[in-house]
């Protein structure tokens, strides 16, 4: 990073290209509304000046069909403005089939990060160049928000709810990562950086100081320390649900809803176990609340996703 002059950020990834096209439009669109307003200014002002002769009956005039061209024709402009904007937006959530997952948890004040061979950061990630990276994240006490300016990219990280962010590197180097929702008093100090470095580059590095675990074997070990074992694993005498296949697929509740098994049905499933009860079964299920933290739990849903993703057309 240079000292000199930047009217943008740097441009490093796919969405940085996107936006900066849009919001490249959107300004030559306004300078040129923005022209024509004042040229017609400086022409009324030079035509109907004070000693100039000039037809100043105003008679008043009626043009139809200039007044529908008027208001359709920047209506049109303006929607087709909205819809590429909100189009580019839906990219950031939409997930993608092979994305790196990084899960994120925020706290006052810093920025946890773990990678799903196991590799946790702190203020600090490392992705590889090119490759679509896919961030789950949620907060364990205010809320945060993930901003990164050399991406285009900022995403409220909320506590109770898990947010998603997708972008590409396009560009190796190091960025400033922010948080930019103020969260108290050391808010101006929760920064960190992003470190996108080649592919080849970055598997090196992901596999160097690796715990013994990934998160989905360190997920497994905490569904056997919490007790959830006991209860879901085949050959458990209580009667509940098998969890493996679960994630991706469709619950029916005991109210007849249902719903679609993701991150965030998990965690209530785990902390606020008596508010969706599958139906079929009886809400022994204890709450987890304030005995279990963010990391741990996304950690319990990696290993879910790890035993089997089900195929869309189960359902029960
Ligand atoms: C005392 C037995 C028991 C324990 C311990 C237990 N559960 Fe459950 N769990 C149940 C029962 C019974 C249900 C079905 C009724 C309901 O929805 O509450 C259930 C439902 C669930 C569901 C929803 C399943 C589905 O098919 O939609 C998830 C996810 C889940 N539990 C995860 C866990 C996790 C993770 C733990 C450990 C942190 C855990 N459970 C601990 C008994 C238990
Ligand atoms: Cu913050």
């Amino acid at each position: 990073m240079n000292s000199s002059f930047h009217l943008f950020p740097e441009s490093a990834s796919l969405a940085a290209g996107r936006y900066d096209t849009l919001m490249l439009s959107l300004t030559a669109l306004l300078c040129v509304v923005a022209l024509a307003v004042l040229v017609a200014i400086a022409g009324s002002v030079i035509r109907y000046h004070e000693h100039r002769p000039a037809d100043r009956s105003h008679p008043p005039l009626a043009n139809k069909p200039l007044e529908i061209a008027w208001t359709t024709i920047p209506l049109l402009v303006f929607l087709g403005i909205f819809a590429w904007a909100a189009h580019d937006y839906t990219l950031l959530a939409q997930e993608t089939a092979g994305a790196l997952p990084v899960t994120v948890v925020a706290r006052q004040w810093m920025w946890k990060l773990e990678h799903a061979n196991g590799k946790r950061e702190i203020n600090e990630l490392h992705v590889p160049l090119g490759q679509a990276v896919q961030l789950t994240m949620t907060s364990q006490d205010v809320i945060h928000s993930f901003y990164v300016p050399a991406f285009r990219i900022k995403q409220d990280v909320v506590p109770g709810r898990y947010t998603t962010l997708r972008f590409t590197a396009t560009h190796a180097g190091v960025y400033r990562l922010f948080c930019a929702e103020y969260c108290g008093t050391d808010h101006a100090a929760m920064q960190g950086r992003i470190v996108v470095m080649p592919p080849a580059e970055f598997a090196r590095w992901l596999d160097a100081d690796v715990g013994p675990e990934t998160t989905a074997a360190r997920g497994s070990a905490l569904f056997r320390h919490y007790g959830c074992a006991a209860c879901h694993d085949a050959g458990a005498t209580v009667q509940a649900p098998r969890l493996d296949g679960l994630m991706g697929r469709t619950v029916t509740l005991q109210d007849g809803r249902t719903v679609t098994a993701d991150a965030a049905y998990v965690r209530d499933a785990i902390l606020t176990p008596h508010k969706d009860i599958v139906a079929g079964y009886a809400p022994i299920m204890p709450t987890y609340q304030g005995q279990i933290d963010e990391q741990d739990i996304l950690a319990i849903i990696e290993y879910l996703r790890s035993m089997g993703a089900a195929d869309a057309s189960t359902s029960r």
